[in-house]
């Protein structure tokens, strides 16, 4: 399935929505991805030693903040090229950082999951079907090129 400008259109919109609300919106996402899977927390290393998820951690907002830049990005990319393309020295960091981390395949549902639910809150009104359809093959297409890395790295 070849990528829209309409779905490209989408992904931007949504991120300037949220843009809007990041610390807010950083927390819904570690939370929702926490409610689905709580032992990911020992993953993060600011999140480990907390009892609770920090309100106003720095490092928390700026790695929720890379997962939508990039999962925008790579609308962009879908919708210019077909596919998603990372410099290799990203991808190659990206896979050697999360495999050192012991994120597994399994992990990236949960995110996903956690994205989606992250977008719905912040776009209120305006999420609907399509758009979760944008976001979620824009974020499949990343995660496959994460994965693909992570797994020549093993
Ligand atoms: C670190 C992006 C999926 C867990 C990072 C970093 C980026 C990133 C950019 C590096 C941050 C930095 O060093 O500045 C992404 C993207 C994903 C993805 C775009 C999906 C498309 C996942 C998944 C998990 C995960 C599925 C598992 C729960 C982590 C952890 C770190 C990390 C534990 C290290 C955090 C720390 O500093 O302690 N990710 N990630 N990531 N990611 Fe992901
Ligand atoms: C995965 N990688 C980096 C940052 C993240 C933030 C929240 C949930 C998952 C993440």
């Amino acid at each position: 399935m070849s990528f829209s400008e309409k779905q490209e259109a989408l992904v931007k919109e949504a991120w300037e929505i949220m843009k809007e609300d990041i610390p807010a919106l950083s927390l819904y996402f570690f939370t929702q991805v926490l409610e689905i899977a709580p032992a990911a927390k020992g993953l993060f290393s600011f999140l480990k030693d907390a009892e609770e998820i920090p309100e106003n951690n720095p490092k928390l907002k700026a790695h929720a903040i890379k997962v939508f830049k990039m999962t925008c990005e790579a609308a962009i990319q879908l919708r210019e090229k077909g596919e998603v393309v990372v410099s290799d020295s990203t991808l190659k960091y990206l896979g050697s950082v999360h495999v050192q981390k012991g994120v597994v395949e399994p992990h990236f549902a949960v995110v996903k999951e956690g994205v989606l639910r992250t977008v719905e809150k912040g776009v209120g009104e305006k999420w609907n079907e399509e758009m979760k359809e944008a976001w979620s093959e824009a974020y499949d297409q990343l995660a496959a090129a994460i994965l693909a890395e992570m797994n020549k790295e093993i």
